[in-house]
């Protein structure tokens, strides 16, 4: 179920709660860009985030470089946005404090 693809208006309707990430032109992924104080912020944040990802077997695709967190997300397996894309969403924008 939580790895469903999303219907449209359900998507719609998650994306307009969801601050700060933004819809690819395809549909298929959100992401959005991280900037930290510095890299050990970045860094501990990533790492409460692969926490998360690990708990709920869900893992983002993103890069770092320094103080900045590039972070798509999708749920490979459904080949496109599902629930869990917009829980980890969730979770990194709130441990972002944002
Ligand atoms: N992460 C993401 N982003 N998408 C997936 O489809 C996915 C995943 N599938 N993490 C999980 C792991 C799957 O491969 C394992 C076997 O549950």
């Amino acid at each position: 179920m939580a790895r469903q693809k999303l219907a449209e208006a359900v998507l719609a309707e998650e994306l307009s709660t969801l601050e700060g990430w933004t819809l690819a032109g395809d549909g298929l992924s959100i992401s959005r860009s991280f900037v930290f104080k510095n890299f050990s912020e970045a860094f501990a944040f990533m790492t409460r985030t692969a926490l998360a990802a690990e708990k709920l077997d869900h893992h983002p695709d993103w890069s770092n470089v320094y103080k900045t967190v590039d972070v798509k997300l999708n749920t490979h397996d459904a080949g496109g946005l599902t629930e869990l894309d917009f829980k980890l969403a969730r979770r990194m924008n709130a441990y972002y404090g944002a």
